[in-house]
């Protein structure tokens, strides 16, 4: 099987970081791929991408060096099963709270004995190669999303799942149920602790820890925090900060000075 080499670098230690798409386009998806992320996320939950386009946009990413993975729309076995077999490598779920939710979504990415999931790899092969079936649940990672207020309280019994390769944090969901606010308030004592407790008891049981950044700028203070995956913004607001900023270069350059022929 194709190996996974997101999880690999994630095995051996490195810090990785995710390219994060919501624009629904093959080519964005490309460029991405090819950005030196080690993993791009199609993102069904927040992104405006459905199926048919989130199949196309995992083969643009494996044109690319990157690891192809998704974020469900929500914990729906059905759902991710088929984007698994589209080619995902990784799922990252959103919203679980407790350690079922946990528990039924690990078993929605493996194979009987050790899940649920059907049987129909479909693009798994094309992508993954002919042996997709045998490795697929080894290679395929799990990352459940903590960011509610009873999966903060469900934190440590969460992280010891059995088959959960790692915990992904949406700050902005979990700011929002701590303080009520999205993610304005990173800097809010509440929101810090709370994130650097779910970053250690994730290590504590020997699971990678992820989080959402909003910038560069950002995941560099994750990584160094010790986070092992660690995104960057989205799509979205990368190509927006960076037309903005281009846009106020040009426009904030003085007139040339007025011609001094003529009348
Ligand atoms: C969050 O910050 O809540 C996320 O889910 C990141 O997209
Ligand atoms: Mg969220």
């Amino acid at each position: 099987m194709r190996p996974n080499t997101f999880k690999e670098k994630l095995t051996k230690g490195q810090p990785t970081t995710c390219g994060w798409l919501g624009i629904a386009s093959t080519y964005s998806a490309e460029i991405a791929g090819h950005a030196g992320f080690d993993t791009v996320l199609v993102d069904l939950q927040h992104g405006m991408i459905d199926f048919q386009v989130a199949l196309e946009m995992l083969q643009a990413i494996s044109s690319t060096p990157a690891t192809p993975i998704v974020r469900p729309t929500s914990l729906d076995p059905a759902q991710i099963m088929h984007l698994l077999d589209a080619g995902a490598y990784g799922v990252v779920c959103p919203m679980i709270s407790t350690v079922a939710q946990a528990e039924l979504f690990v078993r929605a990415c493996r194979y009987p004995p050790r899940g649920d999931r059907s049987y129909g790899p479909a693009r798994g092969f094309t992508f993954g190669g002919a042996d997709y079936f045998e490795n697929a649940d080894s290679h395929i990672l799990t990352f459940a999303m903590i960011e509610t207020v009873e999966g903060l309280g469900n934190l440590e019994a969460i992280v010891k799942t059995d088959g959960l390769d790692g915990i992904f944090i949406g700050p902005n969901d979990l700011s929002l149920a701590l303080v009520h606010k999205p993610a304005q308030d990173f800097t809010h004592p509440q929101v810090i602790e709370a994130i650097e407790r779910i970053r250690i008891a994730t290590k504590a049981a020997g699971k990678f820890s992820g989080i959402y950044s909003a910038n560069g700028e950002t995941g560099a203070k994750r990584i160094a925090q010790g986070f092992d995956m660690v995104t960057l913004g989205n799509d979205a607001s990368q190509m927006g900060g960076a037309m903005k900023a281009a846009n106020a270069i040009a426009k904030s350059a003085a007139p040339a000075a007025a011609s001094k022929t003529g009348y």
